[in-house]
């Protein structure tokens, strides 16, 4: 028998992920017009609005601070942090390319030769040290006119903006970037997240719409892109959340199912499978949810499905049917408190294992290869008066993760390809809007006021992960 301890595929994609929203700044440079990130404020009322009816489409700068406006300021730091990147070991950055940048408005009718100009900046520094890019089309950030002229994704007319944007930068940037995503966490749509569909939570009949015309978007730009080059590789991403049935009373059992099939299964069911699932549509017409599809829409779906699932990972959530049993504070899935799990300083349950049961199941259910394009801890960190930060909490959490992912390829036959731990430098955080929610294994000197140095500093974790990956994961 061979020994497979902590044996990686050759090949492997260890790096790190990003969004432009979250740490790029500049939001009103380089031609860049306004995302919805950018009217996003930070602090207490951040979480509220991304689900929220009163979602705010000005910036209110009497009564808000909106980090993000700063980010950690990559847009003129990326030489020195994708130098960092390098250093780690990196074989893939996984970043987002805004599409205001491209194209201001959304609506335009053409792009900004400046964005462009900058990504492929950023592209080529990334190729000088043999890092792969990773690029996600759309992560959180839609032009906000689209959202004022339009409505967001709900308007059918959106579909035609985003091939337009995704044809750009496709044909563009095809000849050096091999991975794609088209949006982040999609399934966030189905619960209305303003994020996600760019638009005030009307309901599932006005959100399954808008996801609809995702999922025809997420279509068109596959197809683009494999005319380009039928090499090139589309992923779809979307957040998944291991579900537990709290006891084994099959009621719990069937809420739990019901429940998972539509947050974990959905999005993917359309975009790898390419069609839609007889539970939705038993599900749209006992409530009354019609959705204008248009006549090629659903061949489209099926002739061009992704090349890869990719999904987020952070916490599991646990179902009960028993309202007397103890809610899981701060799980962003809500459920119930698992008593097997600790949780982050934010309630987020930390759930090694679940990991392994998730790789599991997708791979099982699609067959397709698996891209972990989010994982990590956001802990607080305490630099000593040197920035040294001795992050024992977040090499833990990562060894305990890739450890299970290791387990999952080698003893459950799951093809991982790529692994990309979120906010691999500290960012702005998506739930929070704060800086001081950090990921990173490199530390940025800003706090949550936008006070601080903007230096960069290699936490204990950045070594770790740096042995990590010159080792294939055999130093875990
Ligand atoms: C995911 C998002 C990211 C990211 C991450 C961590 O849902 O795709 O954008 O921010 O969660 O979340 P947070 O920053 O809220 O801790």
């Amino acid at each position: 028998m061979t020994d497979n301890t902590h044996h990686f595929p050759d090949g492997f994609l260890w790096g790190g992920a990003t969004a432009a929203n979250q740490f790029e700044g500049a939001y009103d440079q380089g031609g860049k017009g306004l995302t919805i990130a950018d009217v996003s404020p930070g602090g207490k009322d951040r979480i509220k609005t991304l689900f929220s009816a009163d979602y705010p489409l000005e910036i209110d700068r009497a009564n808000y601070t909106y980090p993000n406006h700063q980010g950690i300021d990559f847009y003129h730091c990326y030489k020195e942090d994708i130098a960092l990147f390098a250093e780690m070991g990196f074989k893939t950055f996984r970043m987002s390319i805004s599409w205001a940048r491209i194209f201001p408005n959304g609506d335009d009718l053409t792009p900004n030769e400046e964005g462009l100009q900058f990504y492929e900046n950023v592209i080529d520094e990334l190729l000088k040290y043999g890092i792969e890019p990773t690029i996600t089309m759309s992560h959180y950030e839609t032009p906000l006119n689209l959202v004022k002229q339009y409505g967001g994704w709900k308007n059918r007319q959106l579909v035609a903006f985003f091939e337009t944007y995704a044809r750009t930068i496709l044909e563009r940037f095809h000849k050096k970037v091999t991975y794609w995503m088209t949006f982040n966490e999609i399934n966030t749509g189905i619960g209305g997240s303003f994020f996600s569909v760019a638009m005030r939570n009307e309901g599932p009949q006005a959100n399954f719409q808008a996801l609809h015309h995702q999922f025809v978007a997420s279509s068109l730009a596959t197809k683009i892109a494999h005319e380009l080059n039928p090499e090139l590789k589309v992923g779809c991403m979307s957040i998944y959340a291991t579900m537990y049935a709290y006891d084994s009373n099959p009621e719990t059992v069937v809420a739990m199912k019901d429940r998972n099939r539509m947050f974990n299964y959905f999005c993917n069911d359309i975009q790898v499978r390419g069609e839609y699932p007889s539970y939705a549509l038993r599900y749209f017409e006992n409530n009354d949810i019609e959705l204008a599809i248009e006549a090629d829409d659903l061949a489209l779906i099926k002739e061009h499905p992704v090349d890869y699932l990719s999904f987020s990972y952070y916490m599991s959530t646990t179902i009960s049917t028993n309202p007397e049993h103890a809610s899981a504070e701060g799980n962003f899935f809500g459920g119930t408190k698992n008593p097997y799990l600790k949780a982050s300083e934010w309630g987020w349950e930390i759930d090694p294992i679940g990991l392994r049961v998730a790789l599991g199941d997708l791979y099982e259910r699609y067959g397709v290869p698996l891209y972990i394009s989010e994982n990590g801890l956001g802990a607080i960190d305490k630099p000593d008066g040197d920035f040294n930060i001795d992050d024992d909490y977040r090499i833990a959490y990562l060894r305990q993760h890739i450890s299970e992912m290791e387990k999952a390829i080698n003893l459950d036959g799951v093809d991982l390809f790529a692994y990309t731990p979120w906010g691999c430098i500290d960012l702005v955080s998506a739930s929070t809007g704060e800086m001081s929610k950090r990921y990173g294994f490199i530390y940025v000197d800003l706090d949550d006021q936008g006070q601080g140095t903007l230096a960069r500093y290699k936490k204990k974790s950045f070594n770790w992960y740096q042995a990590l990956i010159a080792s294939n994961g055999r130093s875990l």
